[in-house]
Order: C-alpha cells, then sequence, then structure tokens
C-alpha cells in the first residue's frame, strides 16, 4: 500500500522505505512504508497549526459526532485491525483485538469529553467584578508512542487532544506502523477536517526533535531513557510535556494471600502480552511462610502456558515483538544468573511451528532487591522473586527502585492492603489484581522517573490539553 503518511489530508509517500516483518513468522513481510525527511515533518507541524484555529472553532456537538464515528470504525474493523497488529506486534488476536476496542473506547470516551463543561464562574473579592476561569486549547499536539500498544496508546492520545480542540502530528514506533496507518484512514473516513490530525513516519530522533521544537505540547510514551533524551530537547523550548515511561513493577504476596488468586495475578502481570507492558510485574516480592508454595507453584504456571504463533487461537503467549528485545530477553536472564537468581522455569528461545521470536516465560528466584534484575526494566517475560520476613520489609523491598509506576498486594487482610496502598511510592496501586491491565477512564502513569508531567487518561486528560486562563471582569465600572 502506497502512500503511508497522512499530511494535510493526503496520502504521500516518505524518502526512505522499510519493511515490518511478523514476530511470529520472521519470513513474512506485514507491509512496507517510508520515512519522510525533515521537510514533511515540518510540513506537517505547519499543516497542524494552520488547521488548529478552525478546529478549536468547530461545532462541538459536530466534533464529538466525529470521535464518536471513529470509536464506531474501530469497532466494527476490529478483527481486521487486530490481525495486523497481531501480525506487527505479536501479542495474540484475542488481545490485539482487545486493544482495538480499548482505542474505540478511547474515542468514545473523549467525545463525550468535548460535550463537558469547560470552566468555573467565581465571585470576586472587588466589587462589581466577577472572575471566570476557561480552558483553552493547548494548541498543536505531537505525538510520540512506542511499540508495545500500537492503536490503544495512539488513540488515547489522538483522541484526549482532538476532543479538547488541538491538533495532531503522531509519529508511531517503526515496528508498528500499520495500525497506526489503519487508524489514520479511519480518521479521514469518519470526517477529521485535513491537517487537524497527520500520521508522519520517521527515525526518533531526528522526526522527533524537529516535532519538539515546534509543537505546543508533546504527548509521549516510551522507554525512560529516550523520555530523558525527549525532555531535554523540551526544555529548550520549553514545550510543555507529558512523558510515560518505563517501569519496574512489584507484587507483594503475603502469607494469608489466596494461593490460588496470587499465582494468577502474578502470571497474568509478568507474562501475559510476552511481558511487554509497563505496567507489567517484573519483581515478585513474597513473605516467607508462603514463598515456597508459591514459587512452586509460579514454576508450574510458567510451563503451562502455550506460547506460538499470535494468530493461533490456542496461543495464550505470542513471540517477542523484535529481534533486539528478543535478544535482549535472553541476555537479561542470563546476567540474573550470573548474579546468583536460580532460573525455576522458562527464559529460553523455543522452537515454534514456524521461524519465530518465541521465548518460554521466565521465572527467576532466591533473587536479592539489590540486584540488577530487580532493578533495571527486562520489558520481557522475566519475573524475579524475592523472599522477606514480613510486610515492612515487602514495602522497603517494593519501593528500593527508582521506577514508580505501578504495584500491587496480595493479601486477605484489608489492613495489610491499606498500609501497602498507602505506602507505596507507585502512581498506581493494585489490590489482587495484576499490576497491569488499567482502565482507560482514571488517570493513567506514575512518579518520575516513570513518569514526567500531568498523567494521561479520564479527567487528568484536560489537565494536559488545555491551558487555563483567569479572566478578571469588571462589570461596575461601566
Ligand atoms: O520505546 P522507545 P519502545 C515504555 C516501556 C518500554 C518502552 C518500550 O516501559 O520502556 O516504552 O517501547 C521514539 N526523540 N512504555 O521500545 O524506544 C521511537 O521512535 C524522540 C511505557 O518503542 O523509547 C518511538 O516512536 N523520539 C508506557 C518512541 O520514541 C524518539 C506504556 C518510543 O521509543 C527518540 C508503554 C528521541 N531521541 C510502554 N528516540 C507507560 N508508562 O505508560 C526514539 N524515539
Amino acid at each position: 500500500m502506497k502512500g503511508q503518511n497522512y499530511i494535510d489530508g493526503r496520502w504521500i509517500d516518505g524518502e526512505v522505505s522499510f519493511e515490518t516483518v511478523n514476530p511470529s513468522d520472521l519470513d513474512e513481510v506485514v507491509g512496507s512504508y517510508s520515512k519522510v525527511g525533515e521537510a514533511q515533518i515540518r510540513e506537517a507541524m505547519a499543516a497542524a497549526r494552520r488547521a488548529q484555529p478552525g478546529w478549536a472553532a468547530f461545532n462541538m456537538q459536530a466534533r464529538s459526532d466525529i470521535l464518536r464515528k471513529v470509536g464506531d470504525l474501530l469497532i466494527e474493523r476490529s478483527r481486521e485491525i487486530g490481525t495486523l497488529l497481531a501480525r506487527e506486534e505479536g501479542k495474540t488476536l484475542a488481545d490485539a483485538i482487545g486493544e482495538t476496542v480499548r482505542a474505540a473506547q478511547c474515542f468514545h470516551y473523549s467525545a463525550g469529553d468535548v460535550l463537558r463543561a469547560q470552566g468555573e464562574w467565581y465571585n470576586s473579592m472587588r466589587d462589581g467584578f466577577n472572575v471566570v476561569v476557561t480552558r483553552e486549547p493547548v494548541g498543536v499536539v505531537a505525538a510520540i508512542t512506542p511499540w508495545n500498544f500500537p492503536v490503544a496508546l495512539p488513540a488515547a492520545k489522538i483522541a484526549g487532544a482532538l476532543s479538547f480542540g488541538n491538533t495532531v502530528v503522531l509519529k508511531p514506533s517503526s515496528y508498528v506502523p500499520g495500525s497506526a496507518v489503519m487508524l489514520a484512514r479511519l480518521l479521514e473516513e469518519a470526517g477529521v477536517p485535513a491537517g487537524v490530525f497527520n500520521l508522519v513516519m520517521g527515525d526518533g530522533r531526528a522526526a522527533g526533535n524537529i516535532m519538539i521544537d515546534e509543537a505546543d505540547a508533546l504527548t509521549f510514551t516510551g522507554g525512560t531513557s529516550t523520555g530523558r533524551l525527549v525532555l531535554s530537547r523540551a526544555a529548550e523550548t520549553m514545550t510543555k510535556c507529558q512523558l510515560e515511561l518505563g517501569g519496574k513493577n512489584a507484587l507483594v504476596v503475603l502469607d494469608d494471600a489466596d494461593l490460588d488468586l496470587a499465582v494468577e495475578i502474578a502470571g497474568n502481570g509478568a507474562w501475559i502480552q510476552t511481558g511487554q507492558r509497563c505496567t507489567g510485574t517484573e519483581r515478585i516480592i513474597v513473605t516467607k511462610g508462603i514463598h515456597d508454595a508459591f514459587v512452586e507453584r509460579m514454576a508450574k504456571k510458567a510451563a503451562s502456558y502455550k506460547v506460538g504463533h499470535a494468530l493461533d487461537a490456542d496461543t495464550q503467549i505470542g513471540p517477542v515483538c523484535n529481534v533486539q528485545q528478543f535478544n535482549e530477553n535472553l541476555q537479561f536472564v542470563k546476567d540474573a544468573q550470573g548474579e546468583g537468581a536460580e532460573l525455576a522455569a522458562g527464559g529460553v528461545a523455543v522452537e515454534g511451528r514456524t521461524r519465530g521470536l518465541f521465548m518460554a516465560p521466565a521465572l527467576l528466584v532466591n533473587t536479592q532487591s539489590d540486584w540488577r534484575c530487580n532493578q533495571h526494566e527486562s520489558f520481557g517475560p522475566i519475573a524475579a522473586v524475592m523472599k522477606v520476613e514480613d510486610l515492612d520489609e515487602a514495602i522497603h523491598a517494593a519501593n528500593n527502585c527508582e521506577y514508580k509506576l505501578s504495584s500491587g498486594i496480595a493479601t486477605t487482610n484489608l489492613k495489610s492492603a491499606e498500609r501497602f496502598r498507602k505506602a507505596s511510592q507507585a502512581g498506581m496501586v493494585t489490590v489482587n489484581a495484576p499490576t497491569a491491565g488499567l482502565e482507560y477512564h482514571v488517570p493513567l502513569g506514575g512518579r518520575s522517573p516513570s513518569g514526567y508531567g500531568p498523567r494521561e487518561s479520564g479527567a487528568a486528560a484536560a489537565e494536559f490539553f488545555t491551558e487555563s486562563k483567569t479572566s478578571y471582569i469588571n462589570h461596575g465600572a461601566l
């Protein structure tokens, strides 16, 4: 399919062609795309700038209807988009369709946001005055997204930005451009005016820097190391930033936990979606009374998953998304063993019916909190277990990590759950549920360096996608 970049309402070719391959079947080319050059990035930013006033003034019911239509089309096409997503990113077809439905829900949610109150009216301390606080669009929004949620993450950003009258230039990860292209086609079909939404493919740094320089706001999701580069670039132009970054999320399992539930939520958090969720569970902190029984059950759980081709109906864990991540995962396991961890399950490449990046979910045990395997994000299907005395030591261990994205606790004691919920430094906490699997109508994000700037989603969207204005009106003067 030619013309995979969408600038000012026109589909155009970029300058450098590239292809994506299917991580489930490395001999299968999924799509051919082309990266645009600097001039075309600037053209996209200029188109968004030109279109923004008109979009901000667009009748709000019409704007809401367009966003709702995008959500409707995403639902209608969820199998087609989900299949392409599964072929490019590697998550199972069920998960990919589920992600596409989540993208639709974000558009439906934002379609409602368009119609909600946009300000407050106050009495004044001065006779004859009133004070009014309004929210105005931030302007042109640059959106840069990672490869692990190729349609849901761009959708949440685009829907939020458009609902508040902003225009958008999106640069997706070059590993998974296909679903972003399909999303762009749905936006065009739903009637988004030319220039309001633009899609460009390009290398992160080269394209990203121009977008950051010329945007009014940048919403970025990706690794913390990339986030630091982005933030330093944004500082030069003081571009408003919202960064959703890496995690090293801990699940605490107490002696009084329901063992079946603890194993279920730990396995889900650590290994589902091939561990490629920033809110996934990479550390499991277990008190000594339940530790041995928990480890034995987790080892069996790891071995029970069907690892295979993303499109096979019985596959529970698809391939790793790309060769770089695949090799990093295997090296991460070897390095953990090098510092003393024992490998209780998986952690190796497995053969599939096709030549794919298949990896057996890994369980590392007898680890220590300060080891690298408990401090650095693997972003793979790799969980490290450490044993602790009690809840106090568990809280200390959970917070003993620079990442502060999500955390969780498995316990049947309400007091312990509340103590952990309050003591955790993470931006999101779960009780008797996986650390991953969040909801889109509430704020999402973590403390630095797992995040920076306003949270995403739900009521938090207005804070980032609008600027507030306080006006003092002297009615009594005339
Ligand atoms: O990120 P990368 P990936 C995190 C997850 C993991 C990472 C995986 O924890 O760390 O995302 O995604 C572009 N200037 N989250 O590997 O490499 C690049 O082209 C500007 C957290 O894709 O950081 C891509 O489009 N842009 C999250 C995007 O940045 C640059 C949820 C991300 O690339 C750039 C999901 C540069 N210098 C994943 N370099 C959360 N916290 O919610 C690269 N890019």
